[in-house]
């Protein structure tokens, strides 16, 4: 029990420590594909000392402290990369100092009305004791949209925590069973030691807050360890960018930490770009006076959009005459070759940004003789023998000889 002003000490300790290091910077500005949540605090609520700090909704004066978290949004997903703080220091707002390097997700769909939900957390031994602090909380998107809130009051309780703290985290459904477990144990030890009812309840209690405290916030982008905690301020949905529009701020704190949840418009990036995949059909052999029918084809993500769509074009790679496309621009064309030999048509397909090619191999032949099969047949010795030969050719305008 002693324990508990020695800690006050260190966290007044570290305060000054941050006061004295802390070099002048203002906040950057978040780059594309991050979003920054800044809770500012005003620790002393007292809005004559401390920094002024920009916001959506005007400049906030009196804040000593500033709680970032960083998080990076991708085309799968958004984390939280890292927590930070800054100090104000002579009316200065300090560098930012990494505390934490984040590393768990951002719950799309988790918070109120379906927003993505957001945790961080402070050691309490980075803020000043037990009081009422006042705070604003501004988000900023990669491109520098914001939203704020209005100032609200961040009350941090009294050494709530036990002497001692052992940090299990537990899921709230591991609870009322540790609970009975524990009840139980109670009531056997008031049945072997009748006359113990002080250790009792003291036992009772220890037992009560250390599992209030056990149960304590798993910063996963869940909310399951936020059930019967109330909003402590609300914004408007749908006031501010994307990225940047905040729905709602809670906070909780157990022996160790104050935890912090914002729930906001925070939405994946969009995805990239991916080109087409053209496919120019099998390879043909025809005759010269044929046509070729290509049959051309190109699968797409569908990006970018606008168009959303897909052009082609045909067109001669290689070969020994011209080639005369039914419609060049068409993915199922003709095709039709001014002299024999082998061509390769190249089929061009493009999203409007990124295109793909693929080939063709077509094998026009001058002559196609066609020979009509003979079978096999058996004779009488003596017999006459007639064969006829029969042989056709694809190009109308030749003659056979035999
Ligand atoms: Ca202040
Ligand atoms: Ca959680
Ligand atoms: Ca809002
Ligand atoms: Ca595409």
């Amino acid at each position: 029990m002693t324990r508990l002003p020695m800690m006050r000490s260190l966290r007044v300790l570290g305060w000054a420590l941050g006061l004295a290091v802390l070099p002048g910077f203002a906040a950057g500005v978040a780059t594309a594909g991050t979003t920054t949540i800044a809770v500012a605090l005003d620790t002393d609520n007292n809005a004559a000392t401390g920094c002024v700090v920009a916001s959506a909704e005007g400049p906030v004066a009196g804040i000593e402290l500033v709680l970032s978290t960083v998080i990076t949004t991708t085309a799968n997903g958004a984390t939280v990369t890292r927590l930070e703080r800054q100090i104000c220091v002579a009316g200065v707002l300090g560098a930012p100092i990494v505390y934490d390097n984040g590393g768990w997700n951002v719950g799309f769909g988790k918070g109120m009305s379906g927003s993505a939900l957001v945790e961080s957390s402070i050691p309490l031994a980075l803020l000043p004791p037990a009081g009422t602090m006042r705070a604003v909380v501004v988000a900023t998107n990669g491109t520098g949209g914001q939203d704020a809130t209005v100032p609200f009051a961040i009350t941090l309780a009294a050494e709530a925590a036990p002497a001692d703290p052992v940090a299990v985290p537990l899921t709230p459904w591991l609870v009322p069973p540790v609970a009975l477990l524990l009840l139980a144990t109670a009531l056997w030890l008031r049945r072997r030691y009748p006359d113990q009812t002080g250790l009792l309840v003291v036992l009772v209690l220890f037992t009560a807050s250390g599992l209030v405290w056990a149960a304590t916030v798993i910063r996963d982008g869940n909310a399951g360890d936020w059930s019967g905690v109330a909003p402590a301020v609300t914004d408007a949905a749908g006031d501010a960018p994307a990225n940047a529009d905040i729905i709602a701020v809670f906070y909780q704190q157990d022996g160790t930490n104050l935890y912090l949840r914002v729930d906001a418009d925070i939405r994946k990036d969009a995805a990239a770009n991916q080109p087409p995949v053209a496919n120019a059909g099998a390879n043909q052999s025809i005759a010269l006076s044929a046509s070729a029918t290509l049959f051309g084809s190109a699968t797409d993500d569908g990006l970018p959009n606008p168009p959303a769509a897909l052009t082609y074009g045909w067109a001669k790679f290689s070969g020994p005459g011209s080639v005369a496309f039914g419609n060049a621009a068409s993915a199922i064309t003709s095709a039709t070759f001014s002299a024999a030999g082998t061509y390769v048509l190249r089929l061009t397909a493009s999203d409007g940004a990124l295109s793909d090619t693929s080939d063709t191999r077509i094998t026009v032949q001058d002559s196609t003789l066609l020979f009509l099969s003979i079978a096999d047949r058996t004779i009488a010795l003596g017999t006459r023998y007639q064969q006829i030969l029969v042989a056709g050719d694809g190009n109308a305008g030749n003659t056979l000889t035999y």
